[in-house]
């Protein structure tokens, strides 16, 4: 059987089209597929399906470019109940396409199933989107940023292009080219196993606690994790927005491996504030404790976003005695 081809632009490699090649080669139809680089498009034509150069997009037709003027596709124009609305890059393109369908089968489930769904729209917006937003020079944020990040996965791959003063053949660029796909295939590997296999078993954990938060304390405003490292922060903005509680949780607490810990619920995902740090910031041990008035205390970072204590009920006590200072009607107060 004539294996088939990937088509894809030569010359200098980014990482959008070396994910949507990746992406490609996971499914059962081209996984043993060819990689062909070039911009004739009398060998294009001869690929069974292109990404990244062409000028068209026509998923019917196998063609993936995003360069033509006329393409302004984003995740919420192709699907209204998406929410994203960066323009996509080819490796959002395929993403589009056959995301479900490469999820399904690393997960073992149903591309319909409800975690299927819920993986592959994690996916997009914590790593795909990054891709798409960076090819398509979208920034971060308005302004300027106070540093740069160039340890990304889309500046990784653009390390891999070869340099200046190496050999400049095709030969040399196809081989890098495989690096490129193998080093974005690695990451989306990761993200799939650690948001299938994680992160997504982790939920349930969250919502019972959730559920049992008038138990641990009256206020209703602090929820205690039976674990430590078991990510809660997205689940619980998700879970207070099913229940209609957004905002009411102000602390977690959890068992450290020798210790306790009271630890602040974020303003938002992702920020550094919170709806309400702990006071005592910076301070240890008997100053500490002189401070707060609670025995046993170990520590309040810096920024005030976590205390220690010795016992469950000291960091509960921790949390309790913050809390006399919350009103809910200034949530950004520091
Ligand atoms: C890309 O391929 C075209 C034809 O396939 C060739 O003419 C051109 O020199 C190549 N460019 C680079 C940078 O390799
Ligand atoms: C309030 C409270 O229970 N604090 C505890 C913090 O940890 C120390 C050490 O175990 C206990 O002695 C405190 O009672």
């Amino acid at each position: 059987m004539v294996p088939k081809k990937i088509g894809t632009h030569n010359g200098t490699f980014h990482c959008d089209e070396a994910l949507a090649c990746a992406l490609l080669k996971l499914l059962p139809e081209y996984s043993t597929a060819e990689i062909l680089r070039t911009r004739d498009p009398a060998l294009l034509e001869t690929c069974d399906v292109v990404v990244d150069v062409g000028a068209v997009y026509d998923a019917s037709k196998f063609r993936f470019d995003h360069h033509q003027k006329t393409f302004q596709e984003t995740m919420h124009s192709l699907r209204a109940d998406f929410p994203w609305e960066i323009k996509l890059s080819s490796a959002g393109l395929i993403y589009f396409h056959y995301g479900e369908k490469i999820l399904a089968d690393l997960m073992k489930r149903p591309a319909e199933h409800r975690d299927t769904q819920t993986v592959y729209r994690k996916i997009y917006e914590e790593f795909i989107i990054e891709i798409d937003a960076i090819d398509n020079g979208v920034n971060m944020c308005d302004g300027d940023t106070r540093y740069r990040i160039n340890t990304g996965l889309s500046s990784r791959v653009g390390g891999l292009n070869p340099k200046w003063n190496e050999e400049q053949t095709p030969a040399a660029a196809d081989r890098q080219f495989q690096l490129a796909m193998k080093l974005a295939e690695t990451e989306f590997l990761d993200k799939v196993n650690y948001y299938s296999n994680a992160w997504l078993p982790a939920k349930e954990l969250v919502r019972e606690a959730i559920n049992k938060r008038y138990e641990v304390d009256k206020s209703g405003r602090i929820i205690e994790l039976p674990q430590t490292g078991c990510p809660w922060k997205d689940h619980l903005f998700d879970i207070e927005e099913e229940l209609g509680i957004q905002g009411e949780l102000i602390y977690v607490i959890h068992t450290d491996t020798k210790s306790y810990r009271v630890q602040c619920v974020p303003l938002k995902l992702g920020a550094f504030d919170n709806r309400h740090s702990l006071p005592w910031r910076g301070l240890r041990d008997d100053e500490l404790c002189r401070e707060s008035g609670i025995p046993g205390c170990i520590f309040v970072h810096a920024s005030g976003f976590i205390g220690g204590n010795q016992t469950r009920d000291g960091a509960l006590e921790m949390a309790r005695a913050a809390l006399k200072t919350y009103s809910p009607d200034n949530v950004s107060e520091k």
